[in-house]
């Protein structure tokens, strides 16, 4: 039986739906080039800023049982960079770049997106609302109205389709507030859902430490601990908000779990903590449990079962 796993959304196709969550291998060119030239669907650029960054102090980033605590404080090569990487990546070969921009502040976005404007480069930004780990500022997501003020924005100074990626929410109020505030901006065409659970704090009973530096500890968390959270937000993005595409993220690390982001409501779905650890050819691997699942059940293509999750 013949399964198809090609995605096609916002006039393009993607051969599948898995690609690399920002933040992991998408630091340098090289890191890119290794998502490119994997199994994986599409590419996504770590989060920049206007100017390079250093990030953090280390150690900044930790792998646990359950998954993973990062608080690297958004270290990226600055906006210029991954431009001059977008504007040598070979956009018609099928695989979608996207940039994650992340601004020290509205101004700061806008005119990346300015710049983005003038180039006009091929790609799609995801603009990112929510790093949980630059001290002293917080997550833009969680204020509603500044959130609305920056979409606004955003939307004067770019009229091309954009993303946002969001932070987790916990309760049925913030998912509807979120939702009438999102639903508002026409050109913002697709939601990733989550970025990772912030201000965790992870303790090394041994060593009565912490296992990161920054922040006294506290960082996102990614992986398992995250499954749930981020199928709750995907679901009930998809649910309210039918117009535009969820892009699921958090706890993917086989084709199982992307298995349930899509049923969810997922257009597409990228993998984090999970790539951190194994490398690129976890896309591969991936995709062949996905396709597995698929055929078991008798699923031809993603659609024969996106978002048809059923409440028992
Ligand atoms: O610390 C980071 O660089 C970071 C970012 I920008 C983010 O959006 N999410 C995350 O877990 N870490």
């Amino acid at each position: 039986m013949t399964v198809d796993l090609s995605v096609s959304w916002l006039g393009m196709t993607m051969p599948n739906p898995l690609y690399n969550a920002s933040g992991v291998m998408c630091r340098s060119v090289e890191e890119l080039e290794r998502v490119r030239l994997s199994a994986a669907g599409a590419v996504i650029t770590k989060s920049c800023t206007l100017d390079p960054r250093e990030g953090n102090p280390e150690p900044r980033y930790a792998s646990t049982p359950l998954g993973s605590i990062n608080s690297m404080g958004l270290p990226n090569a600055g906006y210029r960079y991954y431009f001059d990487y977008a504007r040598r990546y070979p956009h018609h070969a099928g695989k979608p770049l996207f940039l994650s921009l992340s601004g020290l502040s509205l101004e700061d976005n806008l005119t990346m997106l300015e710049a983005l404007a003038v180039e006009q480069l091929p790609c799609l930004p995801e603009i990112n609302l929510s790093c949980p780990n630059v001290p002293g500022k917080p997550q833009l997501a969680y204020d509603f109205a500044a959130t609305a003020i920056a979409l606004a924005e955003i939307s004067r100074a770019w009229h091309g389709p954009f993303g946002v990626k969001l932070p987790p929410y916990f309760d049925p109020v913030h998912f509807v507030e979120m939702a009438h505030v999102l639903g508002g901006y026409a050109g913002l065409r697709f939601i990733t859902c989550i970025n990772s659970i912030g201000n965790g704090l992870v303790i090394d009973v041994e060593r009565e430490s912490t296992v990161i530096r920054p922040k006294q500890g506290l960082g996102g968390l990614g992986g398992d601990y995250v499954l749930p959270t981020a199928l709750a937000n995907v679901r009930e993005f998809a649910r309210l908000l039918p117009e535009k595409h969820v892009i699921g993220c958090g706890g993917i690390r086989s084709g199982k779990e992307a298995f349930m982001h899509i049923l969810a409501g997922a257009t597409a779905v990228q993998v984090g903590t999970c790539l951190h650890e194994e490398g690129e050819g976890a896309f591969e691997r991936i995709l062949g449990e996905l396709t597995d699942i698929m055929r078991a059940k008798g699923y031809h293509r993603l659609e024969d079962f996106r978002g048809r999750l059923k409440v028992c």
